[in-house]
């Protein structure tokens, strides 16, 4: 029987964290970033993207793959874009070097984008989108990430797992946020069931021959993913491509070559944010709108919102601390 998880305060599992990241080759302020980012899927819930991925980062970190002291280098294109070069390091603290800039003009002009290039995502994406949303903006992103999905009707994997996250004010209460890879499941689910010994649902992936299986550590030695939804969410994947990376300056999720670099676990290539202010057309009225298109979605049945489970979870260990698995616990003491 394994041993029961810890419930760990988010303020120390943020600390935990960030010493990890700067004890492995991050500045304070990226390790700062980042472990407030990955605490925050933990506490959310959101496992594929929390502290499951902390030896990820940290083999990334090790192999020299990603620079973990990237100074973001800003650009005021126009007035309503702004560009940021990354540095080859994380996209997050790139956003947050932008966020303020991009707040201003998306206020002045309605809208505005963030194009971000030359970064790494290894994230769940709806942090980056769901703060917008807390202070009455909506904001839609996209980030591409690495070849691992087969577009419809091909033979080979080209397009990464491709989230797009969007977020929105909602009346009286939490924000309407949804975050979801165009792949039939996401790549961090697929290395989870692998762990567990867990098999997949049908339709999400398929072996080295091209073969459907259900067996994650077959997707993951050699197959491929599938688009969620056929040739829909194929045309989602190319257009998070063409977004996230075309436009941004940032590679396709084909174009980079991590092979000498072992241990290179994060993507390197862009991500792009809109970042609307509907207070300019709808005043107040956008948010209350928002809290009807939720009320009548009730009314027919819906029970569940997207993000609802998220803020539960959240709620949950805001109360009982951030649950970690005790041999997640014991790896990280390690790490730090
Ligand atoms: P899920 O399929 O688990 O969830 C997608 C969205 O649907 C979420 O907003 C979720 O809300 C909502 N949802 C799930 N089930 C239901 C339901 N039954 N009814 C209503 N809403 C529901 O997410 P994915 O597996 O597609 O993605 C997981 C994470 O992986 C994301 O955070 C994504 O950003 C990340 N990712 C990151 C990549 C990168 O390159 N950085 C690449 C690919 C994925 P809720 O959150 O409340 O459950
Ligand atoms: O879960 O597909 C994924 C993923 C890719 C990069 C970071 N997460």
């Amino acid at each position: 029987m394994s041993a029961p998880a810890r419930q760990i305060p988010f303020a120390e599992l943020v600390n935990l964290l960030q010493r990890i990241f700067v004890r492995h080759g991050c500045s304070e302020s990226v390790a700062g970033v980042l472990a407030a980012n990955c605490a925050s899927a933990q506490r959310d819930g959101a496992h594929s993207h929390g502290v499951f991925r902390i030896p990820g980062y940290v083999s990334t970190l090790a192999s020299g793959w990603v620079a973990g002291r990237a100074e973001p280098v800003v650009r005021d294109v126009a007035s309503g874009y702004v560009s940021v070069d990354a540095g080859g390091g994380f996209a997050q603290p790139a956003l947050a070097a932008a966020r303020d800039l991009l707040v201003r003009k998306a206020r002045s002009a309605g809208i505005a984008v963030l194009a971000i290039h030359n970064s790494h995502h290894f994230a769940a994406l709806w942090p980056d989108v769901e703060p917008f949303a807390d202070e009455g903006l909506v904001a839609l992103s996209v980030v591409n990430s690495m070849t691992c999905v087969v577009p419809e009707g091909a033979q080979r994997p080209l397009f990464g797992t491709n989230p797009i996250a969007f977020a929105a004010p909602c009346a009286g209460g939490a924000p309407i946020v949804f975050d979801m890879a165009t792949s039939a499941i996401a790549h961090g689910d697929v290395q989870i069931a692998a762990r567990k010994g867990e098999l997949l649902p049908e339709g999400m992936g398929v072996d080295r021959a091209g073969q459907p299986t259900r067996d994650p550590a077959a997707i993951l030695d050699g197959g491929a993913l599938l688009p969620f939804g056929g040739h829909k969410g194929s045309a989602l994947s190319m257009m998070v491509e063409l977004l996230a990376a075309a436009l941004t300056g940032g590679n396709f999720s084909f174009e980079f070559d991590w092979s000498q670099h072992p241990g290179a676990k994060t993507p390197w290539t862009g991500q792009l944010l809109i970042v609307i202010d509907p207070s300019l057309a709808q005043g107040e009225r956008f948010a209350e709108r928002s809290r009807e298109l939720a009320r009548q979605m009730e009314a027919v049945g819906v029970t569940r919102m997207p993000g609802a489970r998220r803020f539960k979870e959240r709620a949950k260990s805001a109360r009982e601390g951030v649950s970690v698995t005790a041999e997640e616990w014991e790896q990280l003491q390690a790490l730090a």
